[in-house]
């Protein structure tokens, strides 16, 4: 019997063979490397692997494709600058088996829809372009050239070019993205939704509005010279592990660094420098001076009772705030401090979850510090009220004078290795009207001015059929966005779905009427092409822009580079009515940064600067407090607390991520940080939570959401009891999608709010 799109979007993966032991506090050390290791050698060959390491992250080699964090301006280790994950990042791109005809043949994509997202992952990577037919069991095999054209024709058949979608991953580098939006504007629709709608987006809103530039303004060296580090919802020693390097060089410089996060992450707690071997044996540097255990979603709370502290030290001693700093630089000091006033200490506190102890830890850092960063990730951008958050961070900085100075300023840690080079080039469905302008002049072509959909405006567009075609450069949309059942229906209403992508994931099973497969190069591929082999860009978390070359030889002859595939499709789609010649890009990279470098600020002599062996930095005017918003001043700004209530017996859910996994591929099975192994359907729950509801230890539970009287369900979890607090509870990204409610999203920036979803928890 064949299964319903909706059926095939959920993850079939069972529980009976979960062990749990005791959470690790150490992270990396020996048991990092052994585990990177065996994870290479499972999929690649030893010299290949060997070939790899000594490149990545080097000057001239490939940029990982893991995380965005930057590698070092100055000297790079010996050893390659890598990380456990990193290395498991290109052992899965960089595998030896290929998946095309034979493959697609045996396994109908019922079948393959039926498999785990590990065992999909598994498969090997695509290598030849597929299609499946309208009403089809099986995908088979299509010319690249028939495949363009179907696009073409697809997308030539719409209404409006407004009835198409075009989604962005953030590993799609700066050229193809700067194209592939060129295309987009040219056939006529700014939907251009990204990856970034789910993640960083808060972060862009918040700190355009409040700064004048979407992006962070510290540089690696300022982390170096920072005299207060606090890390606030993210978990670096599993997503961003290179960032514990730096973190440790500023505690040798005599730097404190606090970590605020309902967990206790390893890495944060202790750290073992894989590049050390005398670390390894002395046991590692103790990274978070104070750890806050702070309830899910009590930021805003947390950080207003630091606020109202300072105030009144402020008032009492003076000498607290950067006045020469609010003075000059910054606007609506006087309204921000009336609102302040009209919170209660206590209250505050109390809503934050955090103990006075731990709290007058925190705010002697904070008083006694000049130089401050604050850095975080998806657990201060994923709820209604993420704007909020971030917002809040940057009016302590604003007081503090902690910004665009040596030392100083916001970092938001950026999740795909090029996700803010995506967005720097153009990948954005509300771009600023200048950038429009730019395309306008250089290609001749008035793009659209209308605002296109976000991630969940498409998803609604896709549901209510006013969306028709889905068009994805890498991701894997259906296990990444929110609400899955009601998202696959939204994909299942396309007439075409298209995927670019390097590995076979389930957005490739649930599908449109009709689909296609693009199989591409991935980052350690050589990319040959007319002019030669070519090398392409991306731009890291504290914007600096450097190149990417692949080492190995591509894993089938028929793949194409993501740049080829834009240009095909552009080409195919537009033909005489376009204005510009698509194919000559594909044989020649270099005159695609000739393009971007007049069309985007900050790029100018693009090939040039790119030759510069640690990249370039682009301008940042936070860095040196050349505030771009609409009053010219950094803006204070007034954040009311949430106003979220739980019902009796619900519990807050945050969904993360596993030690062993990127996004929705699945590494492995193990979290090897949080003592949980063979199985990824757990959540973890504070003892006493359980105890309430007669819960035991592994004990089978189901999970359920309620939101606007919409009730949304995830059988059979396992429970594990977990130092998380009272009234919190935390599972696994994407098992738990299905329980995210579509309509709860951050104000403003519309990032799905992943990190505070209501639950219940049912024995079975
Ligand atoms: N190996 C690996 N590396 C990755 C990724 C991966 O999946 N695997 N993904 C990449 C991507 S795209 C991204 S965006 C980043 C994600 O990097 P992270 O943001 O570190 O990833 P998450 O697992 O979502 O972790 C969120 C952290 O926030 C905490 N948290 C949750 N809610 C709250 C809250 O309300 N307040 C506070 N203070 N903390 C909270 C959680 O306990 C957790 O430690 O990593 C990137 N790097
Ligand atoms: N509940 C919940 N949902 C979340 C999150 C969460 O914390 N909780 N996090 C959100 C965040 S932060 C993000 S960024 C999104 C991630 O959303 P996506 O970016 O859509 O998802 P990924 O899992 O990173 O995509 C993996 C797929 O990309 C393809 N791929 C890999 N490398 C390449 C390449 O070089 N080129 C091409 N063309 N394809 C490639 C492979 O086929 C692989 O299967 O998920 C979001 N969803
Ligand atoms: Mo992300």
């Amino acid at each position: 019997m064949s299964s319903t799109t909706e059926e095939k979007a959920l993850t079939p993966e069972t529980i009976e063979n979960l062990k749990i032991s005791k959470p690790a506090i150490n992270s990396v050390g020996f048991g990092g490397i052994a585990a990177a290791v065996s994870q290479v050698s499972k999929y690649m060959n030893v010299a290949d692997a060997f070939k790899l390491g000594a490149k990545m992250n080097q000057k001239g080699g490939f940029d990982c494709p893991g995380c965005a964090w930057p590698d070092p301006d100055d000297e790079r280790s010996s050893l390659g600058e890598f990380c456990e994950n990193g290395i498991k990042a290109i052992a899965e791109e960089a595998q030896n088996k290929t998946i095309g005809t034979e493959f697609f043949n045996k396994h109908s994509v019922d079948e393959l829809a039926s498999w785990s997202d590990f065992e999909i992952g598994k498969s090997g990577r695509l290598a030849e372009p597929m299609f499946l037919t309208e009403g089809a069991t099986h995908y088979q095999p299509i010319s690249w050239e028939d495949a363009f054209n179907k696009v073409g024709t697809h997308l030539n058949a719409l209404d409006s070019p407004d009835e198409a979608v075009f989604y962005t991953s953030g590993r799609t580098t700066n050229e193809a993205a700067f194209l592939y939006q060129l295309f987009v504007r040219e056939y006529g629709t700014s939907n251009l939704p990204d990856c970034s709608n789910m993640c960083h987006e808060a972060s862009g809103s918040a700190l355009s509005e409040t700064l004048g530039i979407g992006k962070g303004s510290v540089t690696l060296d300022d982390l170096y010279k920072a005299e207060l580090v606090l890390v606030v919802g993210q978990n670096p020693g599993t997503n961003h592990p290179r960032m514990l390097t730096a973190l440790e060089k500023c505690k040798n410089n005599g730097g404190k660094v606090v970590a605020i996060n309902p967990l206790p992450e390893a890495g944060l707690v202790r750290f073992t420098n894989p590049q050390n071997p005398i670390k390894l044996l002395t046991g590692g540097t103790q990274i978070a001076d104070v750890f806050v255990p702070i309830t899910i979603n009590g930021d805003v709370a947390f950080f207003k009772a630091i606020l109202l502290k300072l105030l009144a030290e402020e008032e009492q001693k003076g000498g607290v705030f950067d006045k020469a700093f609010i003075e000059e630089f910054t606007q609506g000091y006087d309204a921000f401090i009336a609102d302040l006033k009209t919170y209660n200490f206590d209250e505050c506190l109390k809503a934050s979850g955090v103990s006075e102890t731990v709290f007058n830890q925190v705010f002697d850092l904070i008083l006694n510090n000049e130089k401050i960063i604050i850095c975080w990730a998806m657990g201060l951008t994923q709820h209604e009220n993420a704007v909020d958050n971030i917002r809040e961070v940057v009016n302590l900085l604003l007081l503090k004078g902690s910004i665009g100075k040596e030392g100083a300023g916001t970092c938001p840690v950026r999740g795909h290795s090029n996700v803010q080079g995506d967005r720097t080039v153009g990948i954005f469905e509300a771009a600023p009207q200048a950038f429009l302008d730019k395309i306008e002049e250089k290609y001749g072509f008035k793009p659209s001015a209308k605002h296109g959909y976000s991630v969940i405006d498409a998803i609604k567009a896709m549901h209510e059929k006013k969306a028709k075609v889905f068009f994805g450069l890498g991701g894997n949309f259906i296990s990444a966005v929110p609400d899955t059942t009601y998202s696959a229906q939204a994909l299942g209403n396309c007439n075409l779905t298209v995927h670019v992508s390097t590995k076979l994931n389930r957005s490739h099973l649930v599908t449109g009427k009709e689909a296609l497969i693009f199989p591409c190069l991935g980052r350690t591929e050589k990319d040959y092409q007319k002019s030669g082999l070519q090398l392409q860009s991306v731009e890291n978390s504290m914007g600096v822009v450097s190149s990417t070359k692949g080492v190995l030889e591509p894993c089938s002859s028929a793949l194409l580079s993501e740049v080829a595939v834009v240009c095909g499709v552009a080409h195919a789609t537009l033909k005489d009515r376009s204005k510009i010649n698509w194919l000559q890009y594909k044989d020649d990279y270099n005159l695609v940064r000739e393009d971007i470098a007049e069309v985007v600020d900050g790029f100018k002599d693009y090939n040039t600067k790119l030759k510069q062996p640690s990249g370039f930095y682009l301008p940042n005017g936070a860095r040196i407090r050349k505030f771009k918003t609409t009053t010219g001043k950094a803006n204070f700004s007034i954040n009311k607390l949430p106003n979220w209530k739980l019902k009796a017996d619900e519990l807050i859910m945050m969904t993360i991520r596993s030690h062993d996994q990127f996004n929705t591929t699945i590494y492995g099975l193990d979290d090897r940080y949080r003592g949980v192994y063979n199985g990824r359907r757990v959540i973890f729950m504070n003892r006493e939570d359980m105890q309430e509801r007669g819960l035991q230890e592994q004990q089978l539970v189901n999970l359920q959401s309620e939101f606007n009287g919409v009730i949304r369900k995830a059988p059979n979890f396992k429970v594990v009891g977990y130092d998380i607090p009272k009234n919190c509870c935390a599972t696994y990204f994407p098992e738990t999608n299905v329980l995210v409610p579509l309509d709860s999203f951050a104000h403003t920036a519309k990032t799905p709010a992943s990190k505070s979803v209501s639950i219940t928890v049912k024995a079975v």
